[in-house]
């Protein structure tokens, strides 16, 4: 504290000293800052303007300082999370979740991360499904705020889960869609966390049946589908879930209703043309052919009454998954339509549940909706449908408001202070705007109208507020998801980072800088959620020795220190093994070409960020092993010869002694000879 004030003091030193403006200029003289504490003649030779030296002062975190916020980032192509502390914007970890990760051997050999990718599916040629287009990541919620135990997140490429659980920051199951292809827009957790929310995006026959394009009309349906969420066993159960058949538009994002709202759930769509395509055969393209609208619908689902006849069984099975057909959901009055501009593309409910903002791509507004005028106008009932024959509420008895942002706007957040924030794709810009309803109090200005812009570089997709999806968000930092770096950062070839730019969101009115760039190296992060550090408290090490991260409990075959061996039985050779600073138990394991090998390994360390690795050369096995942690892999001898396996952790001194051999001897040893 004292140390912070003390640098804010001489920030402020600068600032009345040095009222100049350096702004673009680079540090030229091969004399930096040197030994010198003078902040004056540090900025002065780094070239910083006051502006910079404040907003250095807002995010420097000294060296073992903690951060004031998790940053939980899709990694987009690269099918992982990023995790990301707020205000320094260090990057503190990758989570591997649908794509191998070498360094967590996610992937290469542990039975149960093998088993957890397993989960996701085969691809069309029997092998594993090894990258994943992640979008949205979820933090569980109790009551409408994170509660810091849980984290989901979409495949969009192949409609695909994943559950995270933050004890240990590592993946734990991954559900395959069984009827759709495509997902867009999951995923959103109810407020409880008793529902994750996966909207699909294009639609196709439901199931993987063939048919032809001609028959889209027909044959082709969207989807949503409510994945039930067991908490005590930290596990989505497919068994209690269920889907919701949608018409052919294409769904695209989602939200929950809360508080009031809690129970209904908003997915925008776009493509209500239901254009197919065939810009080859002289058809518009899809961008045209599905833009022609202008105004595409709306969904509210009825998901609480959804789950009562989900659960009645008024269902229909497709491949083996329960799914409400369209007719039923009309029937039972679980499905309503509201035109919203064309195009849309975020729907965000606001903090208290009574407001939904959609930001239409092509529509310099953000479109606003009452909850209450929805249920009264539902109440109210309606002669107009689609073609479908969902019902279809009237655009003005239910519109609170309409604000003029800019172009491009896309995503919309919230912080405490009455104001909604978002993000402009075409203008690069955030737009910070107030509302109206219960938060017109909150702030000075006047309700649904636009209050400022920060220009961002460059092309802006996702923004997200500190905890601004919950119940009460803090309104203290935004971070703004660019596509596009352009010119921020040292030129390395034409793939360029991603750029998240952190703003300080804390002042009312017009003030909100930005303070601080963060190249992200693997496209193409889309969605974010932020939470407060001491909501999470993961462990420091397992709880205890021979823990097996998938089930989160001690493993009985986990190897045990002082009772390593090797075990044969025919051709199937078990070995227990332990692993501590700065050896494996046993050192030497010795069997035959042909054998099928069962290899455990438990790492008895109890010492804070003790990891060992362990490989295999050639047999492409690689495990990570945290203290506590106990691993099983398995592999058949198909290669004879003398293998050095190592610990691929520098974890002491004596690190590189930390190996052992195993020999594997040919099957035919006269032939081996002569080899
Ligand atoms: S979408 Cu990427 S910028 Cu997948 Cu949430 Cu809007
Ligand atoms: Cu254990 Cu290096």
């Amino acid at each position: 504290m004292l140390v912070t004030a003390l640098m804010i003091l001489a920030a402020l030193a600068v600032l009345i000293v040095s009222c100049r403006d350096n702004a673009g200029q680079s540090s030229t003289g091969a004399q930096v800052a040197g030994a010198t504490e003078d902040i004056n003649a540090i900025a002065e030779a780094r070239g910083l303007t006051p502006t910079d030296i404040a907003n250095a002062v807002k995010t420097y975190t000294p060296s073992g300082r903690h951060d004031e916020y998790y940053l939980f980032a899709s990694g987009g192509q690269s099918g992982q999370v990023y995790v990301i502390g707020l205000p320094s914007m260090r990057i503190i970890k990758q989570i591997a979740v649908f794509t191998p990760e070498p360094w967590q051997g996610y992937g290469y050999g542990e039975q149960g991360t093998m088993d957890v990718l397993a989960q996701g599916g085969t691809a069309a040629n029997g092998n594993p499904l090894t990258w994943g287009d992640t979008h949205h990541p979820a933090l569980s919620e109790t009551g409408g705020d994170y509660d810091g135990q849980f984290l989901f997140i979409n495949d969009k490429a192949n409609a695909r889960l994943a559950v995270i659980d933050l004890r240990d920051f590592e993946t734990k199951q991954l559900v395959k869609n069984p009827i759709t292809l495509s997902d867009h827009g999951g995923t959103f957790s109810t407020p409880n966390t008793e529902w994750i929310i996966e909207g699909g995006q294009y639609a196709m026959p439901l199931g993987f049946e063939y048919s032809s394009i001609a028959n889209y009309e027909t044959d082709y349906q969207g989807m949503i589908t409510f994945w039930h969420f067991d908490r005590d066993k930290g596990r989505i159960d497919p068994e209690a879930s269920f889907a919701i058949e949608l018409p052919p538009y294409w769904q695209d994002l989602c939200d929950s209703g809360k508080l009031v709202s809690d129970g209904w759930v908003f997915c925008n769509s776009i493509n209500t043309e239901m254009a197919t395509g065939g810009v080859e055969l002289g058809n518009p393209p899809f961008e045209s052919g599905a833009s022609q609208n202008d105004m595409d619908l709306m969904h509210v689902i009825n998901l609480k009454k959804a789950a009562e006849v989900a659960a009645a069984g008024n269902t229909t099975d497709i491949n083996n998954f329960p799914v409400i057909t369209l007719d039923t959901a009309i029937a039972e009055g679980l499905l309503y339509f509201i035109p919203e501009p064309k195009s849309p593309h975020g729907v965000d409910v606001t903090p208290d549940g009574e407001f939904i903002v959609i930001a239409g791509k092509l529509d310099p507004h953000v479109t606003v909706y009452s909850f209450d005028k929805i249920m009264a106008a539902i109440e109210t009932g309606t002669s107009d449908t689609d073609q479908f024959g969902v019902p279809i509420l009237d655009f003005d008895a239910v519109m609170e408001a309409q604000v003029e942002l800019g172009l491009g706007p896309l995503h919309t957040q919230f912080d405490n202070k009455g104001y909604a924030y978002t993000s402009l794709f075409l203008d690069s810009a955030v737009a910070r705007w107030s509302l109206g309803g219960s938060f017109d109090e909150l702030n000075d200005d006047p309700p649904w109208t636009l209050v400022t812009k920060t220009p961002v570089q460059y092309n802006i997709g996702h923004l997200v507020t500190a905890e601004g999806d919950t119940v009460s968000p803090d309104g203290t930092y935004l971070v703004s998801m660019n596509k596009w770096a352009v010119d921020r950062f040292m030129p390395v070839g034409p793939l360029l980072p991603q750029n998240f730019q952190l703003l300080d969101i804390s002042a009312p009115g017009a003030n909100m800088p930005v303070l601080y760039d963060l190249p992200i190296p693997d496209g193409e992060p889309h969605y974010a959620q932020i939470i407060k550090a001491d909501k999470i408290s993961p462990w420091d090490v397992y709880p205890e020795v021979g823990w097996n991260p998938h089930t989160q409990a001690v493993n009985p075959d986990a190897a045990k220190q002082g009772e390593e061996r090797i075990v044969r039985d025919g051709n199937n050779v078990e070995v227990y093994m332990t692993a501590i600073r700065s050896h494996f138990t046993p050192e030497r394991v010795e069997i035959r070409e042909g054998d099928h090998v069962t290899w455990h390994i438990t790492n008895i360390e109890r010492a804070l960020d003790a990891t060992h690795g362990f490989t295999i050369p050639a047999y492409n096995i690689h495990v990570s092993i945290e203290p506590g942690e106990a691993v099983t892999f398995e592999f058949d001898a198909t290669q004879n010869g003398v293998f050095s396996y190592y610990c691929t952790e520098f974890c002491s001194a004596l690190h590189l002694e930390m190996m052992g051999y195993m020999l594997v001897e040919p099957s035919d040893s006269a032939s081996a000879a002569t080899d």
